[in-house]
């Protein structure tokens, strides 16, 4: 990738398309294309094809996906595959058809199988059933990457993919019911703070073990595969590092200062038992992340609180 390309990033008013947007201008990558949801619905294969062939551009980074939590996933597994898949392929396909010589997918680990090996090496996908709750979003997702594959394979042209742990960061989701966990807890332990709750109700047995991601590290991760002439087709993006959520808990009531007692509701889903990617493949190839959770927890606190001070917080 080179800082004149024309470089599209779908989905740059969410999480991470927000944060690839960031790490390219910073890093002097000035000729992005974007359009926002109103003005180009993903879903529509002629309009994607229609601005393809409008604004041709050299490279495309797919950020832009239907996403939530635990309760959005195990709620929503048909709307997440199928506004997922046709993302996934009406992105992929017409940007092929237009003459993109190369594109980034992004997807996510959940597309490894339940009980895969720990930390899951990318061999391992599609080598046993995967976790239900997220069914529909991991199967959308392996079909995006397999497209990837089999353009490349077949087609010559340069798409490769990027498999994020659980991320979090500016721009998140703070929805009770659909968010992911993280988000989710910081704005329940700020909401009980500043009510003065006695408890926190949190989901499931707190026993699950998660990998959490700053988002900026992830944007960092991306621009590293996009400058690579050869990237492998697949590849796990995580800080390597896992927590309980029962850990996890502590560490956003101590970040938020919340004194209220924690309340586990175990009628709601644990999903996965666990999910630590292996990161030999970037780490060996010469990325790193540089947020540790604790610092990064401490940032998206001060974010969120700053978020909820100007009314601009993402509900
Ligand atoms: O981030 P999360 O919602 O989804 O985390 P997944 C769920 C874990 O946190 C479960 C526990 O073990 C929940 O029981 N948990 C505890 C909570 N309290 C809460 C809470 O208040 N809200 C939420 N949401 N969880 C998602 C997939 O899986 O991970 C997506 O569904 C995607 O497809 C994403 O892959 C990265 O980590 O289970």
């Amino acid at each position: 990738m080179n800082k004149t390309d024309k470089i599209y990033v779908a989905g740059h008013r969410g999480m991470v398309g927000s944060a690839v947007c960031r790490a390219l201008a910073a890093k002097g990558y000035a000729n992005v294309v974007v359009r926002t949801h109103k003005e180009l619905d993903l879903l529509d294969a002629t309009a994607m094809r229609a601005f393809y062939a409008q604004e041709r551009p050299d490279v495309a980074v797919i950020c832009a996906a239907r996403v939530g939590g635990i309760g959005a996933n195990s709620a929503g597994n048909s709307e997440f595959l199928y506004e997922n898949i046709l993302i996934g392929m009406n992105a992929i396909m017409e940007a092929y058809r237009a003459g993109v010589k190369r594109l980034l997918f992004l997807g996510s680990t959940c597309i490894y199988p339940r009980l895969a090996p720990q930390p899951i090496p990318e061999s391992a996908l599609l080598t046993s059933p995967l976790e239900k709750t997220n069914e529909g979003y991991a199967l959308a997702k392996i079909s995006g990457l397999k497209l990837c594959e089999f353009l490349r394979r077949d087609k010559g042209v340069l798409y490769h993919s990027l498999m994020p742990t659980n991320l979090y960061g500016p721009g998140d989701n703070y929805d009770i019911v659909g968010g992911h966990v993280l988000p989710t807890m910081i704005r329940k332990f700020e909401t009980a703070r500043v009510n003065g709750d006695a408890t926190v109700p949190l989901w499931g047995s707190g026993t699950p073990l998660r990998e959490f991601l700053h988002v900026d590290d992830l944007a960092a991760a991306c621009l590293f595969m996009l400058e690579l002439d050869n990237p492998p087709d697949l590849v796990n993006v995580g800080s390597g590092r896992e927590v309980t959520i029962r850990e996890l808990a502590g560490k956003v009531k101590a970040a938020t200062g919340c004194p209220a007692e924690i309340v586990w509701d175990a009628t709601k889903p644990d999903g996965t038992p666990r999910k630590l990617c292996d990161t030999s493949l970037i780490r060996s190839l010469g990325w790193a992340p540089k947020i540790d959770l604790e610092e990064g927890l401490a940032r998206t606190v001060e974010e969120y609180r700053a978020a909820v001070a100007d009314g601009s917080i993402r509900l």
